[in-house]
């Protein structure tokens, strides 16, 4: 199994996240953005997108890093069940990781692309997309922050892949500035992610780590 992506990334440190908590043998490739890796015919013809992640178990090749996490889940045993469970409880783990998609974490996505990415390439930051991204943001950080009322986390009692999905805009809330704090159920449940998964907190530490360096890189 191989992952392709970079450890600054959102979505690759999902899955890589994932394949560390089930101890999966998951080999990984680095993929630079910044010098357009993800734009040669290699990387085209495994991901026409050209983003990243990007996952190959001999014949089976995935792009989308949810779609990713559900293979390597089902690859895991009991440990990996335990995060994709079945019946009626893996339907609201589906409902949660296309919330994440579809609505918490387009406003983020935008707002990393405005705050970090522009910056980088030295462009300032449009007011009027930042102002919609954020507006975004509360819109659905106040759902999760409602529904987490009296919850652990957001299917059952113990993290499930819906988790890291919607976990996955807080990796970058020190260059969005997502206005997470404002929502007290939102930063107890990351917390308790962080404490129950703890290689959510350690490939956060991997990814700031990475960030420097591709602040450095811009800065020589
Ligand atoms: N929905 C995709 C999003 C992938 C994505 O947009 N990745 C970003 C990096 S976090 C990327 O590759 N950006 C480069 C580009 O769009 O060209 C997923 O979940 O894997």
């Amino acid at each position: 199994m191989r992952l392709y992506g970079d450890r600054a990334s959102s979505n690759t440190r999902r899955v890589l996240a994932l394949a560390r908590h089930l101890k999966l043998d998951v080999e990984f490739t680095f993929v630079n953005l910044f010098v357009g890796e993800n734009r040669s015919p290699w990387y085209l013809a495994l991901n026409p997108n050209g983003t990243i992640p990007t996952f190959k178990d001999g014949d089976v090749v995935l792009f989308e890093a949810s779609a990713i996490m559900i293979y390597l889940a089902e690859c895991a045993g009991p440990a990996g069940s335990a995060l994709w469970p079945s019946g009626t409880a893996r339907f609201e783990v589906l409902k949660w990781m296309f919330w994440a998609a579809e609505h918490f974490r387009r406003g983020p996505a935008v707002l990393i692309d405005e705050r970090f990415i522009h910056r980088l390439q030295g462009r300032d930051e449009n007011p009027v997309r930042v102002a919609d991204a954020q507006t975004s943001v509360r819109r659905y950080a106040d759902v999760l922050n409602r529904y987490l009322v009296g919850r652990a986390f957001v299917v059952g009692d113990t993290p499930t892949l819906a988790d890291i999905d919607l976990a996955a805009p807080f990796s970058h809330v020190l260059r969005t500035r997502a206005p997470f704090d404002d929502y007290p159920n939102l930063v107890a449940w990351h917390m308790r992610l962080l404490d129950a998964i703890p290689s959510w907190r350690t490939t956060g530490e991997d990814l700031e780590q990475r960030i420097v360096a591709i602040e450095a890189s811009f800065a020589s």
